[in-house]
């Protein structure tokens, strides 16, 4: 009979890397195609549409693959070459005087291949340093001219070409993806009136206020000086002593210690802009507003058991998902929602919008879905697309503008002067991956590793030589909104900034208990990392202004008694205007994605019940999953009727955190061969630990059993258990319980166990 193998589909877009000969042909432009009116500028100079960094992308094909197809290199079918373009008849022995003899000075082609590979690495970057990224595309649901002129939003179903970058923040740039961290969701849009880049985070709030502390946040939160420990973890005393000492942070801190500081997949988190920016539209006007990406298929974590053990079996966990999802044709897609205020509504909050601490509750203004971003294709290359993209949020486009955001002021100087040493000198906007789509004219001129050839004599504003040109582009240029000042010049900052607790006290009440004890842990967990006592003190004595019971709990983790509370600086805040908030808890936000992309293993030995998994595998890829067949080895197994099975992992190199469900076949041979191997307990143990769906079959049920899962849990949905015969019955209830992600009434001993 036919036998089993883990399906594995890929993606047609990217049919050159599984072995299709055009590879250099540039992908087809059906995922994305700009419109043709829109993309079309071309410069004063050269008319020729060419492709160069900067101009115009050809008409009706993918914008941006277009403007990265000149760089493409592939060598099938091509003799080595030195980087002069010399063929190189020997790639092994360098030119030596003689066999046994010193070698030769004059081996240019030695010389320039470890010279070459000397000055290979590049900084990187001071923080968020690890990450991965996929190109894309951002569909407008509407045109959005009521409030903004920006590009991407000019009219129904416009498409922009993304960027996307996921990242951690504090780990270097090999360290490990699962740390509990922020996230970054940095988003270029390549508009046609110029790049966008809105750099955030998945969590919608920041540590501090003022960009005047972000040096000494980084330093606190990096690993200490003296000995450069502990990698990508906050879990040190000197995070702790800092953010101690800065009650600000306390609201960023809850996030963080919830489950959103361990996502399970940057296809599973949401994305903040964090400030408060400005739409401006044709006419001058201008709203604030917020920027919200939501994830289709829900926001999911992780627990803190599962993460540990993952960046062991697995630190590129979450890169490794984002690439093998697009690759497979799972294309990750978020909603764009923005929460537009007026100024007179954002005087009257009882918090201050410019305050990156705070968050405007979704109660008190919805999101207003615009669009939706779709990454469809990964990077060719890792270094020249993901590490040397750069992202600024100095790069807004007409339509949007800053806020008065002091953490903001920070940020529009800090990126762009920090790509400059990174990147190595100011014309990193040329690397192909950061070039706009958008013509670039200008009278800026050489510097370090200039690519563009401007021609002419003129390089100055204003001439006549040239005509004018480039000129300045008037009303349809960049204009920021006129706001009207009239202040002292201070270092200060506005009295709502020193109300520092009622949101994180608003962020801890709107979690579901299970949430609760896991912030509880974190935070038990973080302290205990901390040696200096008075620093652990220090930060209960804050918790205690954010809830009597997350310091009870912490403290007694901790082995201490409650502190008083920490005095405050505000003692008479305004009231919040929402106590509840749904939104801020993830149990409350349902994936509408089934369970596509989902990793379900099955375990396997020779004598499994054949029939019944096959039914099952079946209603698995039917629904989207990724199946994977685990053997106590790899290689085939035989069914209990002859047929063989391949097993694609092994319990050894595929421990069971890296999956999201388990299938337990029937067979009573091959159950009692499983129940022989050193790994299979572990393997069944944590998943049901970490709350995950198992369905086990038949004589499946005795390894349960054995692995200390009460059977008479089979009324838990979590837990599901069936006869061979009712495999077809069965199949949509398994897929169902791991589309619930993780099963609450026995998720209380995760967070511990
Ligand atoms: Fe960043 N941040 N940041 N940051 N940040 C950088 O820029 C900085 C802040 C964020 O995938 C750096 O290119 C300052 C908030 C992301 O390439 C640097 C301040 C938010 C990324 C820098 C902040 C972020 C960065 C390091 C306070 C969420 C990675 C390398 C004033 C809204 C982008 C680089 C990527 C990277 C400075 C605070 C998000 C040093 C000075 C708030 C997603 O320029």
């Amino acid at each position: 009979s036919e036998g089993l193998v883990a399906a594995m589909p890929h993606n047609s877009n990217k049919e050159f890397e599984h072995g299709h000969a055009n590879a250099l042909a540039p992908m087809p432009g059906t995922t994305v195609t700009p419109d043709s009116d829109e993309i079309t500028a071309s410069t004063a100079t050269e008319q020729d549409g060419s492709t160069k960094t900067g101009h115009a992308a050809p008409a009706g094909s993918n914008a941006l693959q277009a403007s990265l197809e000149r760089v493409r290199v592939d060598a099938s079918e091509q003799a080595l070459t030195s980087n002069q373009g010399v063929a190189v008849g020997t790639n092994q022995h360098s030119l030596k005087a003689g066999l046994r003899g010193p070698s030769l000075l004059e081996d240019f082609i030695l010389r320039e291949k470890i010279t070459h590979f000397d000055h290979e690495r590049i900084p990187e970057r001071v923080v968020h340093a690890r990450g991965s990224a996929a190109h894309g595309y951002f569909e407008a649901y509407d045109a959005l001219t009521k409030y903004t002129r920006a590009a991407p939003f000019a009219k129904k179903g416009k498409i922009t070409p993304v960027f996307v970058r996921f990242s951690t923040v504090l780990g270097e740039r090999g360290s490990k993806d699962t740390a509990r961290d922020a996230r970054g969701f940095a988003v270029k849009f390549y508009t046609d009136e110029g790049n966008w880049d809105l750099v955030g985070n998945n969590i919608p709030v920041f540590f501090i206020q003022d960009a005047m502390k972000f040096p000494d946040l980084v330093h606190a939160a990096k690993p200490e000086p003296h000995h450069g420990m502990p990698q990508a973890a906050a879990a040190h005393d000197t995070f702790w002593d800092f953010v101690s000492l800065m009650p600000e942070s306390t609201h960023m801190l809850l996030w963080l210690m919830s489950d959103r500081g361990i996502p399970r997949s940057y296809r599973m988190m949401q994305g903040f802009g964090v400030h408060t920016f400005r739409l401006i539209n044709k006419q001058g006007e201008s709203i604030f507003c917020k920027f919200h990406w939501k994830p289709l298929m829900g926001t999911h974590s992780l627990v803190w058991d599962e993460a540990v053990k993952i960046s062991g079996a697995d630190p590129d966990f979450h890169r490794r998902d984002l690439w093998e999802a697009i690759e497979s044709g799972e294309f990750p897609e978020w909603e764009l929602g923005l929460q537009l205020f007026t100024e007179q509504q954002a005087d009257a909050f009882s918090f201050d919008v410019l305050d990156a601490t705070k968050l405007i509750p979704e109660e008190l203004v919805p999101l207003t879905p615009v669009g939706r971003l779709v990454l469809n294709r990964n990077p060719d290359n890792f270094f020249a697309e993901t590490e040397q993209v750069a992202f600024c949020t100095a790069h807004i486009i007409p339509g949007i503008d800053f806020s008065n955001d002091p953490l903001l002021a920070g940020r529009i100087h800090s990126y762009v002067d920090t790509q400059i040493s990174r990147l190595g000198g100011a014309n990193f906007h040329e690397i192909p991956i950061n070039a706009p789509l958008a013509s670039v004219q200008n009278n800026q001129r050489d510097g370090m590793h200039r690519q563009a050839l401007h021609r002419g004599r003129v390089a100055y504003e204003p001439n006549s030589l040239a005509g004018g040109c480039p000129f300045q582009a008037g009303a349809s240029g960049f204009a920021s909104f006129p706001e009207p000042l009239n202040a002292d010049k201070v270092r200060g900052q506005p009295e709502k900034f020193a109300e520092h607790y009622a949101q994180a006290t608003l962020f801890f009440d709107s979690q579901t208990a299970v949430e609760k004890e896991h912030i509880a842990a974190a935070f038990r967990f973080e302290l205990s990392m901390v040696n200096v006592p008075a620093i652990r003190k220090r930060m209960l004595s804050s918790l205690v202004n954010v809830s009597a019971e997350l310091a009870k709990g912490v403290a007694a983790g901790l082995g201490m008694d409650v502190p008083e509370a920490m005095p405050r600086a505000c003692n008479q805040p305004q009231p919040p205007e929402v106590t509840l908030s749904p939104a801020l808890s993830l149990r409350a936000l349902p994936g509408q994605c089934g369970i596509r992309s989902r990793k379900v293993a099955v375990l396997i030995e020779d004598g499994v019940d054949h029939v019944s998994l096959r039914t099952l595998y079946d209603a698995l890829l039917e629904a989207g999953a990724v199946v994977h067949f685990v053997g106590p080895r790899l290689g085939i197994f035989v069914g209990s009727a002859g047929e063989q099975i391949e097993a694609n992992k092994s319990m050894e190199n595929a421990p069971s955190v890296l999956f999201d469900a388990l299938l337990v076949p029937d067979g009573s041979t091959a159950i009692q061969a499983l129940a022989g191997h050193g790994h299979t307990m572990e393997f069944i143990k944590d998943l049901f630990r970490h709350c995950k769906t198992i369905l086990a079959l038949g004589a499946g049920q005795k390894l349960l059993e054995m692995a200390g899962i009460a059977l008479s849990m089979d009324d838990d949905e979590g837990v599901l258990l069936a006869e061979a015969a009712d495999a077809a019955t069965v199949a949509a209830a398994f897929i169902k319980a791991i589309a619930a992600h993780r099963h609450p009434s026995i998720d209380s001993t995760a967070a511990t166990a």
